[in-house]
């Protein structure tokens, strides 16, 4: 055996017992719970693995200048914002932030950032988990992407055309919005998201906040054009990821805590949790008829879907499921168990039968094939496979689904094709096209959530590993660890075709058109005046950039004056960014080419303050600069 093997093997051995330790520490859960035993891996399997290993594809290579063929959309976690990547690079693109505050951009600093972010613009951070993109007949249609936030019960909106946030609502009525998806046909008419945490209906700290009878989880729905919430629904249990048909009739919703335990004992008691399915038609009936209350003084409808309701059904499976996936043939919800190795398979095609009562509940269910330890997340390809995370045993396993419905049904079927090791500890992952009806089977992305040894150290603080495994083969074969800072929780893969940024701005663009209306009650025209307007204690200084110089070399305030900065960038050069930043007073912003931007400070310090660009624009960047003279009185 060379060092190297041996090496590799010892790291093998570390990880194993990691992994064995982790397993250790959900013990409790994973070993006692329902009787779960991990699937031993047959020699097949083994030998797939291994082979997966030893021969290197080279079809992720993008040389110098070439394009990606796909468009990664990941979530930048308890970072707050988005990022863009190009796949199959791994290169990281772009950042969007959202609910984190930027320093480069002036995402949460400038006027027009915090009217987007409205009653919700002193907030500085959020935590971003589900990434998704509108659709038109289950097909992504370049339009917007949502994002939740889980910290402050927000969604978001970004608009593709620029890639910038231009709407942002706070959900009313529940805690911690987390799972969030589209509506998949016949268009993304809705976005839907889960409220985790249970609290108190009317939680105003009158009644007694310690009475659990009274907390509840809201299913919210959102107009996605409107980006106002259209009704809620109130579920018993609580509600964790979800997903829509591609049919326009259901979406599914699991629930790791139907016990609405308090703690993590309580949360993981009863055997089963469930599966909401919510009834898209019932449930507008519902709103038209009239059949809602309101709460919280906010004039959000809430149904109630509560066991014994028309508008859901709950369809038990086995304890404290996670993940939701909708397969692209649109015939299945997969949820995934995470306490038990298995993932639960439901047919949506049985699903009138089950709101018409015709079946039970459990009579949707048409496979649960036994996976391995902490199944959470899965994906697919348009062969009719399926990819599932399996975060205890640090692996991706590759499963035929017709296969493991065949198995459910007696037949003797190995449904596992293949587990590929990842490293380490997966959550989400995400195929190429996979959340749609063009799904294409060439690229999975497993987001592993610990890096360990994969990269050189970095201290106690450590990347994550987003590893790109081609599936284009018989057998997945991993060809990338890319590190990433906290937290991708999950990723969508769009090819390129499908979505068209602008190179510049729009000068109506609606992100702007607040700061422009006022400019007209100022009397001034963005695009050609230099002006200094005085009204009372408050000041707006309207500038133009034009590379290599702002259109005013200087102007004066007085200490203690509120100062609005306007920078319209006439720049008409693809890339040509100016950048607007005053000098000891926490003030910077990006204006883009034919973009206009504003930021409102206070200006507490006398002297001469220069500003100057900060985005390097020219030759003459450096000189790009103007000083503020503020006058003590
Ligand atoms: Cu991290 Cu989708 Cu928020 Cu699973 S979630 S891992
Ligand atoms: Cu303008 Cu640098």
């Amino acid at each position: 055996m060379s060092n190297e093997e041996q090496k590799s093997l010892n790291t093998k051995n570390e990880v194993e017992l990691d992994n064995e330790g982790r397993r250790k520490f959900f013990g409790k859960t994973a070993l006692i719970g329902a009787g779960v035993v991990a699937a031993p891996m047959t020699a097949a399997m083994f030998a797939a693995t291994a082979k997966a290993k030893s021969s290197e594809a080279a079809s992720s290579v993008v040389h110098p200048g070439e394009l990606d063929e796909y468009y990664g959309f990941w979530s930048g976690g308890h970072s707050g914002e988005v990022r863009i990547m190009g796949i199959p690079s791994m290169r990281e693109l772009m950042r969007i932030p959202v609910f984190n505050t930027d320093s480069a951009t002036g995402w949460g600093l400038t006027d027009e950032s915090k009217r987007i972010k409205g009653e919700s613009a002193d907030i500085m951070m959020g935590d971003s988990h589900h990434p998704h993109m509108s659709m038109t007949d289950g097909r992504y249609n370049g339009k917007y992407v949502f994002i939740n936030d889980k910290a402050n019960s927000r969604v978001a909106r970004i608009r593709c055309n620029v890639m910038k946030v231009d709407k942002m609502i706070t959900i009313p009525n529940v805690q911690a919005v987390h799972g969030l998806r589209v509506q998949k046909v016949p268009q993304t008419k809705y976005v839907i998201c889960n409220g985790e945490f249970e609290i108190p209906m009317n939680n105003d700290g009158k009644d007694s906040m310690k009475d659990v009878s009274t907390y509840r989880s809201l299913f919210s729905v959102i107009d996605a054009e409107k980006m106002e919430v259209a009704f809620q629904v109130i579920v018993d249990g609580n509600l964790d990821n979800t997903d829509a048909d591609y049919d326009g009739k259901y979406f599914a919703s699991t629930c790791y805590n139907s016990e609405m335990g308090m703690n993590l004992g309580e949360m993981i008691t009863s055997e089963r949790d469930h599966v909401v399915v919510f009834n898209l038609a019932r449930c507008e009936a519902a709103v038209k008829a009239g059949k809602f209350k309101t709460h919280n003084g906010n004039k959000v409808p809430v149904l109630d879907g509560r066991k014994g309701s028309k508008l859901t059904r709950y369809i038990p499976v086995p304890k404290s499921p996670h993940g939701m996936n909708t397969s692209p043939d649109g015939k299945y919800f997969m949820a995934n168990g995470k306490l038990s190795p298995t993932v639960s398979i439901i047919a949506i095609d049985k699903l009138d039968a089950l709101f018409n009562d015709e079946i039970k509940p459990r009579d949707t269910i048409v496979g649960e094939p036994e996976l391995g330890l902490g199944p959470l997340h899965t994906a697919f390809d348009q062969k009719g496979f399926a990819y599932t995370t399996l975060f205890l045993d640090s692996q991706i396993a590759k499963w035929n689904i017709e296969e493991a419905i065949q198995a459910y049904q007696g037949k003797k079927v190995n449904y596992i094709r293949q587990k590929l090791d990842v490293h380490y500890q997966p959550g989400h992952n995400s195929t190429s096209s996979g959340e749609t009806r063009d799904a294409d089977g060439k690229w999975l992305v497993s987001l592993c959530k610990f890096s360990k040894d994969r990269f050189l150290p970095v201290g106690p603080l450590k990347p994550e590993n987003d590893q790109l495994i081609d599936i284009s083969g018989d057998t997945m074969k991993l060809v990338h660890d890319g590190p990433t800072f906290a937290e991708p929780h999950d990723g969508t893969i769009i090819h390129r075709s499908k979505v068209k940024p602008d190179k510049v701005w729009s000068r109506d663009d609606s992100i702007f058109a607040e700061t422009l209306a006022q400019a007209k009650r100022d009397g001034v025209d963005t695009m050609s005046e230099n002006k200094v307007i005085r009204d009372g204690n408050k000041v707006r200084v309207y500038m133009t950039s034009v590379a290599p110089t702002y259109g005013m070399e200087s102007f004066n305030v007085k200490l203690g004056n509120e100062v609005t900065v306007i920078v319209t960038n006439l720049d008409q050069v693809e890339d040509v960014t100016h950048g607007f930043c005053m000098t000891n007073h926490g003030v910077q912003m990006e204006i883009g080419p034919q973009a206009t931007a504003s930021i409102t400070f206070t200006a507490n310090k006398p002297g001469v303050q220069w500003y100057y660009c900060n985005w390097f624009c020219h030759a003459l960047h450096m000189e790009m600069r103007g000083r503020m003279f503020v006058e003590a009185s």
